[in-house]
């Protein structure tokens, strides 16, 4: 059985990678995605100085779904920089994806630009990746740049003239959900005129709302108890964004990363056949730990041999379209 899967020129043993967010700010954490089955180590989104985020209570799970008002916590760009110099030391590597997050475009050129030089000074003999973050819905008095299509474009413009990117093999941006299908071409064709490789989707649905009838408020903090929404709730509106992409990148290299709502190794099959190259976890990973990487990898190997396919690219996007009938 054979369950890899290709980005750009990085090989991924798995299609089933963590998620930007939850367990993956700490070198402890990271180290420990390093030594799981993750097919790949993905950080916390950072940015230029390191931020200790929104007040607590700022996260809540069910087993539905995830709320979170994180507020970018993380330690600062040049601790993943140093964790990247870290697992030189290792003889196990798997691809390292820095989620970068800056503040502005300068601050992103600046981390990217530090990604760079690293890899080239260090020898690093591991692939390394970005995935710029677009879509953070909770930062205060900060709109999700990848709603304003101009912006966006402008952003993507600036960031890749200005900003060198030679050592990092391969590009993804991550992008929040849609809901109107002309949405995807536009996005899809400012995308395509940049050297971006992936697409990440879906970062958490923005500014949700769960609520604790004991108490009668919202179960976290800030920003009123509005926070963004993740888990198996989400699973439907990802996979719509993932197929929908995916035929707008059909005659491109460009890969999709499915993320929202993958539990178990069906989910995987599910992203697979909407048109994704490898998911990411999310609430489950911080539900379950590291073992959930192992559990779903052989869940999708248990049912891709009951229905007898030997590798991803036998359903790789071929998702079946339902024959219309007269009455
Ligand atoms: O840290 C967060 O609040 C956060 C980020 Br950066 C993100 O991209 N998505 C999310 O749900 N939370």
């Amino acid at each position: 059985m054979d369950i890899r899967t290709q980005i750009g020129n990085v090989l991924f043993d798995t299609p089933i990678m963590n998620a930007s967010g939850p367990s993956c700010t700490s070198k402890q954490e990271l180290f420990n995605i390093l030594f799981s089955e993750s097919a790949a180590i993905v950080t916390k989104s950072c940015t230029l100085e390191s931020r200790t985020g929104n007040d607590k209570p700022r996260y809540w799970h069910n087993n539905k779904l995830s709320i979170n008002s994180m507020g970018l916590p993380n330690n600062g760009y040049k601790y993943y920089v140093d964790v990247l110099k870290h697992m030189s030391y290792f003889s196990r590597t798997k691809p390292y994806i820095m989620s970068i997050a800056g503040m502005n475009c300068k601050d992103n050129i600046e981390i990217i630009n530090c990604i760079n030089s690293t890899i080239h000074l260090e020898k690093v003999h591991f692939d390394v990746g970005i995935e710029i973050n677009l879509s953070c819905p909770n930062i205060i008095n900060k709109g999700q740049l990848a709603y304003d299509f101009s912006a966006m474009d402008f952003y993507l413009s600036k960031l890749f003239t200005e900003c060198l990117h030679d050592k990092i093999k391969i590009i993804g941006i991550k992008l929040p959900p849609y809901f109107e299908l002309h949405h995807f071409k536009i996005v899809a064709d400012i995308i395509k005129k940049y050297p971006i490789n992936f697409v990440t989707t879906i970062n958490s649905i923005g500014n949700g709302l769960v609520i604790d009838i004991e108490k009668e408020a919202p179960v976290i903090a800030p920003k009123e108890g509005i926070g963004g929404i993740g888990g198996s709730v989400v699973k439907q509106t990802a996979l719509s964004n993932v197929y929908n992409f995916s035929k707008q990148f059909i005659h491109t290299d460009i890969k999709i990363i499915g993320c929202g709502g993958v539990e178990n190794g069906s989910d995987v099959f599910e992203y697979i056949l909407a048109g994704a190259a490898a998911v990411q976890v999310g609430t489950q990973f911080y539900r379950e730990g590291c073992h959930c990487f192992k559990r779903i990898r052989q869940e999708l190997i248990n049912l891709m041999k009951k229905k007898k396919y030997n590798e991803i690219s036998e359903f790789y996007s071929k998702l079946y379209l339902n024959d219309v009938f007269d009455e």
